[in-house]
């Protein structure tokens, strides 16, 4: 898999490339992801890449010029193109199942007040993740980026998402470490049976119980998973 993030603000990625899984990951050659600065690709002289926008009212709108050459540059045949923008489709467990089985993605961060519309036209999806207002779409690449890459074969261990929030429609249930008694609470004693069944029924339990009383709109929302 392969994921090419256009930005102004390549220096926003450093801490996420180069930590933990995503870190482990790379360097593993089991993603390749690279960061490519709009400002590289635009003609202007002084390298600007937004202007003010037509029409008055807001303020700097990203050009399209060099957001098209860097498209261009970097598209592949089997590749699919990505705008972050809160105005897309608000982004779920589902879409990064989805975008998992893609050989190469490139996402569009958008920044200050908006990009030219014209811009759209690149795109073969649009996505938002959630719905509120970031200064930009680098948080939200970051966002897609991660939820992909641990789904990756050979990333993490696949039990670990096979058992993930929202694969069952189900919140995770609880889980516990050292030590046994912290404080007074107690491990539930039903975990330290070794009691293999009784302790997926617990979990199972556990997890339904959660769900009702935090978010009873996934058990009414069918598969979230595909
Ligand atoms: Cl993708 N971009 C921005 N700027 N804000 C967002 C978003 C994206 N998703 C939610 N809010």
């Amino acid at each position: 898999m392969k994921i090419d993030i256009l930005t102004i603000f390549p220096e926003m990625f450093d801490g996420f490339l180069n930590t933990s899984i995503i870190k482990r990951a790379i360097q593993n050659k089991l993603v390749d992801i690279q960061i490519h600065d709009i400002r590289k690709y635009s003609k202007d002289p002084h390298k600007k890449v937004d202007d003010y926008g037509y029409g008055g009212g807001r303020g700097m709108v990203l050009m399209p010029q060099p957001i098209f050459d860097a498209v261009d540059d970097l598209k592949k045949e089997n590749t699919k193109v990505i705008l972050m923008t809160p105005q897309g489709v608000t982004y779920k467990q589902k879409i990064a199942y989805d975008l998992a089985k893609e050989k190469h993605l490139i996402l569009i961060c958008g920044h200050y007040e908006g990009f030219d519309e014209r811009i759209r036209t690149l795109a073969d999806m649009e996505i938002s993740i959630g719905d509120y207002v970031l200064t930009g779409g680098e948080l939200a690449s970051m966002v897609i980026t991660d939820s992909i890459t641990r789904l990756i074969d050979g990333v993490i261990e696949k039990e670990s998402h096979l058992n993930d929030s929202f694969n069952s429609n189900l919140l995770d249930y609880p889980v516990y470490t050292k030590p046994i008694d912290f404080k007074g609470m107690k491990v539930p004693e039903v975990l330290l049976s070794g009691h293999h069944a009784n302790i997926a029924k617990y979990r199972q339990n556990e997890a339904l119980k959660k769900t009702k009383q935090r978010r009873p709109d996934l058990l009414e929302n069918g598969d979230n998973n595909g």
